[in-house]
Order: structure tokens, then sequence, then C-alpha cells
């Protein structure tokens, strides 16, 4: 046996018992013992399954060190016998003092003569009815207590915690959804305690406020499924799908590193530390800042005309001071069939080129979605190139999934001539029709399984490598969003991604306006399934890219009631990703112009989502701002009950310090003291809404405590000053606003003044005074006396 150590735990390798340990130093975190690891494959008419075990023969060669962007490496390496058909492997285990992470990989080496194929490479195994081997949550395990993260496939893929007594949620749309959200490789069972994810999981022990993470850093090479089993004795099985690639004699194949750590599950994250690691594996590099615009699909759907654009543009400019947008983003609509990018409908008729111009000389950047990888059965391109077309054993293209009223089928890009397109039709945006940003949509559908040209390739290399020529042929200068995309094999390429299913003007999902048997369908369009993955993919934002939660509908006629779309507007303002609006601006009545308004500028930092790991849909969100007034909280509970929820504030629930605050709910305009020790009765929050809160701690001098102006109540004060008997602050928000602020005084407020001008202002119970303003666009700067 050898061990080796970093400051956080110790790895032990067995390889006379087949196995390895993983043991953190705090013996309360969890830890794995007796793992193992496999492979599947198959020889030409024989499937082989091998699995690390006592007795086989071996080579450990330890602590050579391998530099990499982590930082350098110590390795110690695993070397198999051989196996059948002439298949060697190697498991190479890497530590590195500043990470908490185990990290392996496992090499396959094809000495024989013949080709192999490669199924499954499974690097962990453990716990279950293997009685040398644990998976240790800490303590006695308890379903009650544990729960597990799962993370979708891609974009679309519903995402969140489970309870272990819960099961996974399937979809029972079949062929026409399946092939869209979920890989392929990964198992879709439904069965209490039974847990599936895609590329990274968490398992947490909810009381003793610890975790599991384990996934893999990328996703260049395979895509990795995490499966848990957690009932009885838990266990866990990662492993990398092969997909039956096939291994060359005299050929190698190397799976993405994985990561297995133990941790605290709150501050610093488990997760977060993970998330990091994985940005800089991936060279990710984030745009300074977050977009905002307007996409045309969510109102006009295929509907979209070029007409209809240029209105949308005309009310952006013409309300640019009180809704600075800088993105007008023209969506599916303008092709005449996906897949057949260079001819335009007729709605469009000169193209889509005048329009990105016109969108520029309106001093805005132009928008473009394009779907490069999917192909509409009634396309062109599908009848001129059959051969770009991956196709299944039968020879049949394979189902993309049902999407514009058809099955849709998946350019095979091993094709080099199907790549070769792809690339033009994105480079041709960008160069031609000159758009700097781009939607990428409908990724996954280069990842299908099926007879690819090149069978050495896995599916994850084929979309990794489409994506990266995808992104060389545009160059670093293209702000790229990718959507429907496999979240690891885009880390890295995109500059911003979506990260859950379409919005609607619906809470609920519906297929082809059937709403009933469908309503539990967790992965298609619903303003529902969009608001539960803004929140539980949170944390990706600002560390693999700019999260795109979709856009904010706001308009009066859609059939989401007023306390939904607050519900939306405070999921997207407080995780801090783009703004996209997408209503038909002309149209829109100016008091729900006002509920995107009050988003601008975007707080750009993401909330700490409370109950991540323990509730589903999360219902508590935290952010700490800070801005001239001094540091307050902005807090938000959703109702994701049909029914009002009656509640009470309590710090501590946001693992906020027992104090004295000042509150205001932003949407109802409430406001209350908190005090210490105390449990405040709130209004009910309605059903499927939100309470959104800012929580100023209580000070003995005048404080602000409140306004309607912008979500975060407070960002919008860019100085403040309190001298004897008068607070003087000034106001900006680089926009036009009107409305109110609340200020609590020391004393009875005498005048609010601002350029000479007396401001209308009311008083309530305790010195709570409110001021009313308003700007066309330059700060304010207002003196306010009191007695
Ligand atoms: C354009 C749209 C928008 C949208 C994208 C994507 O059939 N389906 O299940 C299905 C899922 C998602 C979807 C369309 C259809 O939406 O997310 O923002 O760009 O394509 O067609």
């Amino acid at each position: 046996m050898h061990a080796c150590e970093n400051p956080h735990f110790v790895l032990q390798i067995d390889p006379e018992k087949g196995s390895f340990a993983y043991l953190p130093h705090d013996d309360r975190l969890p830890r794995l013992t007796g793992i193992r690891w496999g492979i599947t494959y198959q020889q030409f008419d024989k499937k082989t399954r091998i699995s690390s075990q006592p007795g086989q023969p071996y080579t450990l060669d330890v602590h050579q060190v391998l530099p990499s962007r982590l930082g350098n490496l110590s390795v110690s390496t695993w070397r198999s016998g051989e196996y059948p058909g002439g298949l060697w492997a190697q498991v190479e285990f890497a530590l590195c003092a500043a990470l908490p992470y185990l990290l392996w990989r496992i090499r396959l080496i094809n000495r024989g003569d013949q080709p192999l194929w490669i199924d499954q490479i499974e690097l962990l195994r453990a716990g279950g009815q293997n009685p040398n081997s644990q998976v240790s949550l800490g303590g006695q395990f308890s379903p009650h207590q544990t729960w597990f993260y799962a993370n979708g496939w891609q974009s679309w893929s519903y995402t969140g915690a489970y309870s272990a007594l819960d099961s996974i949620r399937r979809s029972k749309l079949g062929g026409f959804q399946k092939p869209m959200v979920i890989n392929a490789s990964t198992p879709d069972w439904k069965q209490p305690g039974y847990f599936t994810s895609d590329f990274f999981g968490l398992v947490a022990n909810t009381r003793q406020r610890t975790a599991l993470l384990t996934g893999f850093l990328s996703q260049h090479e395979h895509f990795g499924t995490l499966e848990a089993l957690l009932y009885d004795r838990p266990s866990l099985r990662l492993w990398a799908g092969g997909d039956h690639a096939r291994l060359d004699s005299g050929r190698e194949m190397c799976t993405d590193w994985a990561v297995l750590a133990a941790g605290a599950l709150e501050d610093p994250t488990l997760l977060e530390t993970y998330l990091d690691s994985a940005a800089v594996e991936n060279q990710v590099q984030l745009p300074e800042s977050v977009p905002s615009g307007w996409c045309s699909w969510y109102h006009f759907y295929t509907n979209v005309t070029a007409k209809s654009v240029i209105d949308n543009l005309d009310a952006v400019a013409a309300n640019r001071s009180r809704l600075p947008l800088e993105f007008i983003q023209i969506d599916d609509g303008f092709e005449t069939q996906v897949g057949d990018w260079y001819t335009f409908k007729p709605t469009f008729p000169d193209g889509v080129a005048p329009l990105a111009d016109r969108i520029r000389a309106a001093g805005l950047t132009p928008g473009l979605w394009l779907a490069p990888f999917i192909v509409h059965p009634k396309s062109q391109l599908e009848h001129q190139h059959p051969n770009w077309l991956l196709r299944d054993q039968r020879g049949k293209p394979v189902n993309a999934g049902f999407v514009w009223n058809a099955f849709t089928h998946g350019l095979d890009l091993t094709v080099p001539e199907a790549l070769g397109y792809a690339c033009g039709v994105v480079k041709t945006a960008k160069e031609e029709w000159k758009y700097p940003y781009l939607k990428l949509d409908f990724l996954y559908a280069a990842a299908l399984p099926g007879v690819y040209n090149d069978p050495t390739q896995t599916r994850a290399q084929v979309l990794r490598k489409g994506m990266q020529a995808l992104r060389d042929a545009v160059g670093t200068g293209t702000f790229l969003l990718g959507c429907g995309a496999p979240l690891g094999s885009v880390l890295g390429l995109v500059d911003a991604m979506r990260i859950g299913a379409d919005v609607s003007g619906d809470w609920l999902p519906a297929f082809y306006n059937i709403r009933f048997p469908f309503k539990n369908e967790a992965h298609i369009p619903s303003a529902r399934n969009s608001i539960n993955n803004i929140l539980t993919r949170a944390p990706l934002h600002r560390r693999w890219w700019i999260n795109d939660p979709d856009c904010l509908l706001v308009r009066p006629d859609t059939r989401l009631t007023l306390a939904e779309v607050h519900t939306l507007a405070t999921a997207i303002a407080l995780t801090g990703g783009s703004l996209l609006v997408s209503d038909d601006l002309p149209a829109l009545p100016a008091d729900r112009l006002r509920l995107a308004q009050v988003l601008l500028p975007v707080i750009g930092k993401t909330a700490e989502i409370i109950d991540l790991f323990e509730s589903t849909p999360p219902a508590l969100l935290r952010i700490d701002l800070q801005s001239a007034i001094g540091s307050w909280h902005v807090l938000a509970r959703f109702n994701w009950n049909d029914q009002p929820l009656a509640w009470t504030f309590n710090p501590a629930d946001f693992r906020l310090p027992d104090g004295d605050y000042t509150l205001h709910a932003f949407w109802d305009d409430f406001s209350a003291p908190s005090r210490e020790g105390e449990p405040f009765t709130m209004p009910a929050i309605l059903a499927h809404g939100v309470s959104l809160l800012a929580a100023y701690p209580a000070r003995p001098a005048a404080c602000y405590a409140g306004s309607n102006l912008h979500v975060s109540q407070g960002l919008e004060v860019i100085t403040w000053q309190t001298k004897k008997n008068q607070v003087e602050l000034v106001l900006d928000l680089g926009r036009a606003f009107e409305g109110w602020f609340d200020l609590i005084l020391e004393s009875e407020a005498v005048q609010a003044v601002c350029l000479g001008e007396t401001l209308h202002c009311e008083k309530f119970a305790n010195h709570r005074t409110r001021i009313y303003v308003r700007s066309n666009r330059e700060p304010l700067t207002i003196t306010i006396r009191h007695s």
C-alpha cells in the first residue's frame, strides 16, 4: 500500500487489494474507502468488463511532478498488467497542495494488434453491497438528512437538489424530448433513492453541513456521469462515457481529470472551489460586463419580421434614457429553414445584414440567433448534403428531438465539410452580416449517439472540437452565448451560457397547449422551470461564464400573474446574469416597463442561494451590498406553493447575525422594524410570489430605509453625508428615474430640497420620511433638513 497526503486528506493506493481510499484529515468529513475502477469495452464480438481486483499484476510509480494550470501536481501512477485484447490501463492520481481535491484520470493503451471499442471508463465505484468498500457521509447514514445535487446535461436540463427520499424527475415525452435534454449515456431510471448527475454532482449531509463532491474538471474527452444510490448502504459510481469509440492498435485514450473532495457545505463552499478550479483548467476569461438587451423570441417567436425588429429597435432607442439596453438580439424566424442559414424568409426581404447596420446606427449592438449543428428535415441542406447528417446503424438520420413541428436531425461534425459549413455560417454572421453577438443554440445536436464518420471520436470530443472550431472561426472578439449546450463542452469557449429551460408566458409547462399531463415536465419551457435553474445554477455565474437566465417577460397579456412576474424579475435580478427583455416594447404599458426598468443597471453580483442543497426549488436568497449608505442585505423569500404563504422574518434563516434591522419589501412597499430576538410576522407571500426585502442594520443616526427606484434599494445612492440636522445625498442610476426613497431620521423632517426646489415629502411614524424624486438622467443632489 502506498499513502500520500496534502494538507486536506490522505490518499491510500492499494493495488494489491485493487482499490484506493480518500480520507480527509478532518474526521467529521465524508470519506470513501475501497474505491474500485473498471473498464467496459469490446473486442470484435466480445464484450469485456474488467475491474480493479485483488491479486492482479501492477506497478506503482510514485511522486512524479507534473506542472499544470492548477499548480504543480504530485502524481502517482498505478499501471495495470495486460487485459484481454492487449488493453493496458493506468490510473494517474494527482495531489496539489492548494486543493482539497483528489484528481485522477485513467489512460487506456491498446498494445494489441486489433482495435478495441471503449464503452465505459469507470473511475470510481464505492459503497453498496461490497463489504470492503464504504461511502461514509459522516455519522450514521440517514436518507432524511441526505440530499443529492444533480446537474443536468445541457442548458435546458433540470438541475437541483433531491432529498434521498425522493426520486429523479424524468421526462415522459420520450423521443420528443429526451434526445435534447438527457445525455444518451446517463441512465434515466426512476427509483426512490437513485440519482444521476452530469459532469459533477454533490451528496450533502444537511445535518452535519458537509458534502462530498465528485465529477470532472473538464469535458474535452468524455461525457462524465455520476450515479448514486442513497439508501441502506449508499453507493457511488463515476464514469466517463466511452461512446463505443474505437481505440486502434497502438493508440491511447485518456479521461479528463476526475475530482473528489469532501468539505463544508457552506462558506467557502465545496461547490465554489470546484467551479473555480474547473474555470482555471478550461482557461475561462470572463467578459467585463453583463449584457442587457431586447430579444425577439418570447413575443414574436418564429413570426418575427424585419419590421417588428425595427419597431422594437426604435422603441429601445426612444426609451434609452429610461431603459438603457445595449443589445438587439434577433432570434429564430429569419431563416427559411433551420439549416438553411443563407436564405431568408419573405418577412426578412433583405436578409439580416441591413438590420445589423440599422441597429448599430442607433447606437446599439446587434445580436443574432443561429443553431449551426441542428437540421430541419425539410431544409435544403438535408436534401443537398445527406452525407453530412449523423445516422444510426440502419442508416437513418438520428433524432435530435421534436422541434419546429418535426423530428430534427444533427450534423456529423466528423465529416469535414459539415463542420466547415457550420463554421462558415458563424463566420459569415460575424464578418459579412456584422453581428458581434451570436446566440448559438441546439449545440447538443452535435453529440447525439450514432455512427460517426470518424469512429475513433467520442461524442464529447466531437462537440468540443466543433465548438472550438466555431470559436476559432469568429475569433475572441465575438460575444458567444451558448444555448442548448452540454455545460463542460462549451466551458472556456463561450462568454455567456443559458443555464435553464426557456421561460414562457405560462407558469407551468404545456406541450402543444395541453397542460395537465405535462405540468411536471422539468425541462420544457415555462416560467417555473426557467426560474428553478436560474436559482440552482446561480453559483456558475462569473465563475464559468456570464449566466443567461433567459428573458424577462413583463407584458400584462401573458398568463403570468403579477406575483409570478415579480418572482421572475427577482430571480433574474438577484443572480446577476444577463438581462434581456422579450416583450413587444411599443405595446408595453408604462407600469410594466417599470418592472424591467428597476432591474437596471444590473446588480452584477450573485446572491448566495441559502437553501440550495436542501430545498427544491430553493426559496431563500441573500446578497450583501455596499454603497454610500453603508452595507445592507437584499433578501428574497420565494413561495412555490399554489396558496399564499404566511411567514415570519428571522435573520438566522438568511444566516444573518441576530440584531435590529429596518426592513422594506420592494414589490409590496411594506416597511417594518425587526428587533433582535423577535421573529417578525410579515405579510403573506402570494402564490408563486416573492418577498424581496432590503434589510438595513439599524443605526442610531439617520439612515436609508428603502426605495422603489432600483431593486437593490440602495445602489442608487452614490454619496451620503450627515451633518447636524441634515442629510445630503446624491442619487444616480445612469438613467432616468421617478419614484421615492425613505429615510429614518433622528427627528422630524422639515424640508427636502433639490436644485433649489422643494420636494414632496410624506411623514410616517418614528420619523420615517418618504421623499419623491424625478430625474431625466442626471444625478440628483438632495438635501433633507430635520428639526
Ligand atoms: C428558438 C428558441 C429560442 C430559445 C432557445 C430554444 O422543442 N423544444 O423542446 C424546444 C426547447 C427549447 C427551445 C425551442 C424548442 O428554445 O432556448 O431561447 O432561441 O430555441 O427556436
